[in-house]
């Protein structure tokens, strides 16, 4: 997928790695089994443009799981990497070496943590994606006063996009106005109250779901649901 007119000289990003934009939808694997896991990837892989995986299943099945889910789709590991930046590159390498396509960030430890990060990354070809303000409601309290300036720290790190909530779409559009033709990855969907097509519609390019989907009865069906909502099919 392009990012079209990438202007910054300080990026020579032109495609999004992690993930070919089909179905628009990221499936957030928050289970803490591997054999679920694995189970459910090759259920679901079809539905879904990238995996999202993170310490609940990462620390419950080994880093391994990363690679084995590799297998069916790309993953985009969500360790909200939040720490110095030495810290923060040996998390990148134990990602991106495991085979994560794209690593998720948090923005607020400041420019040096995140560059750190979008460096590693770098090496590996993969995707960085650095958190601006997160979908549940305590994120009113800290996150949402700074998520602009996080959002222009992204982009000058050179980010191959954002996390933006779903629950609160009118944010999308306002991160949008910031990052331009950057990716805008949205959790928040279902679960959390938030609508697929409403958070599409604000801007977002990717949507992330976790609970309504591997949490159904059915969870295909569950999948295909969300799709019909998103493209009427
Ligand atoms: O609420 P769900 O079950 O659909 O899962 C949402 C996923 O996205 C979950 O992995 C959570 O850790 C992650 N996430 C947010 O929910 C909100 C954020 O701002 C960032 C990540």
């Amino acid at each position: 997928m392009r990012i079209k007119g990438d202007k910054d000289p300080n990026t020579d990003l032109t495609k999004l790695i992690s993930m070919k934009k089909q179905t628009r939808l990221i499936l957030a694997l928050d289970v803490t089994s591997r054999a679920k896991a694995v189970f459910l990837v090759e259920q679901l892989s079809t539905y879904f443009d990238a995996v999202k995986i993170g310490y609940p299943l990462i620390l419950s099945a080994g880093i391994g799981i990363v690679k084995e889910i590799s297998a069916f789709s790309p993953v985009i590991t969500d360790l909200k990497i939040a720490d110095i930046p030495n810290t923060n590159r040996l998390i990148c390498e134990a990602a991106l070496g495991a085979g994560a396509s794209g690593v998720i960030a948090h923005a607020f430890p400041g420019k040096d943590s995140l560059e750190a990060c979008a460096k590693s990354v770098a090496a590996h070809g993969a995707d960085l994606f650095v958190v601006t303000e997160m979908s549940h409601p305590g994120a009113e309290q800290f996150m949402a006063p700074l998520a602009e300036q996080m959002a222009r720290l992204a982009l000058d790190a050179g980010a191959a996009g954002v996390v933006a909530p779903a629950t609160r779409p009118e944010r999308i559009k306002k991160i949008r106005s910031i990052i331009g033709d950057r990716i805008i990855i949205s959790p928040g969907v279902g679960a959390q109250g938030g609508s697929a097509l409403k958070a599409l519609e604000a801007g977002a390019d990717y949507l992330i779901v976790g609970r309504s989907v591997y949490g159904a009865e059915d969870p295909a069906a569950a999948a295909r649901k969300v799709l019909s909502e998103l493209h009427g099919e």
